[in-house]
């Protein structure tokens, strides 16, 4: 193989092996959803390689291998059709998309699962022009987002948390990397999600849409605690029921 084509091949080689490499760079999913998520994706970008390596791999062997040779004067013997060959590249990416599609309808399912009777913690997300509005009605908790104070959800570890967003204007996105999804917020709609911590940790999120001149300003971040710190937390940022008014004392009845 002459020098400058070992060296392209080489050149080629490393090139797309670190573009592999980034590919796969995935946030560490911090939720039983996003590792569900990231199962599929690093499965389907495992099949994809190795599709890509088979069949440029063999395109490159056979453009090196049946290259016109100088002392050629003839085509070589031309084969029309091979029944099995056919056959066989017919059924395999067959298969291979028939089996991501089940798999991918799979993890679809899973992760758009809905059972409001296991969510154990409920929250309100509301996007507006410029921020996010998060609410705990059970508890009467609402945190406003401000340009200088980026709200903070605080969710516990492995308990199904329900989501439920909604828009006061225009689209706004509800993305955080590590969750490796996002849900858009639409003004007129609710969108109901659920997901299932299970990683310790701060996680920035943002809009992901673009919702005007602000929209850069829509950042927040979600804080996954244990559940007794959850329950601290709630407590500690309950408002106090109001003090109830007097109530006439009940007319004496005989
Ligand atoms: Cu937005």
């Amino acid at each position: 193989m002459p020098q400058r084509l070992k060296a392209v091949l080489l050149g080629v080689a490393v090139a797309l092996a670190a573009g592999a490499c980034q590919a796969l760079d995935l946030r560490s999913p911090a939720t039983d959803q996003a590792v569900q998520i990231g199962g599929l994706y690093n499965a389907v970008f495992a099949i994809a390689a190795v599709v890509f390596f088979l069949v440029e791999g063999l395109i490159v062997w056979s453009v090196i291998r049946y290259r016109r040779k100088p002392t050629d004067r003839n085509l070589p013997a031309q084969t029309h059709g091979n029944l099995l060959l056919e056959i066989v590249w017919t059924v395999i990416p067959m298969a291979t998309v028939i089996g991501l599609f089940v798999a991918s309808y799979n993890v679809l399912n899973a992760v758009d699962a809905r059972d409001a009777s296991a969510a154990q913690v409920k929250v309100e997300v509301v996007g507006y022009q410029w921020q996010w509005k998060f609410a705990y009605p059970d508890a009467g908790i609402e945190i406003f987002g401000t340009a200088e104070q980026t709200p903070q959800l605080v969710v516990p570890l492995g308990k199904v948390t329900q989501v439920t967003l909604s828009s006061q204007d225009v689209n706004h996105g509800f993305y955080i990397p590590e969750f490796l999804f996002q849900r858009d917020a639409v003004p007129g709609h609710v969108n109901v999600l659920q997901f299932t911590p299970n990683k310790l940790g701060t996680f920035n999120g943002q809009c992901s849409a673009f919702c005007g001149l602000m929209h850069h300003a829509m950042v927040f971040s979600v804080k996954v605690v244990t559940p007794a710190e959850y329950d601290a937390w709630i407590a500690a940022n309950t408002p106090p029921a109001p003090t109830p008014s007097p109530t006439p004392s009940p007319s004496p009845s005989n």
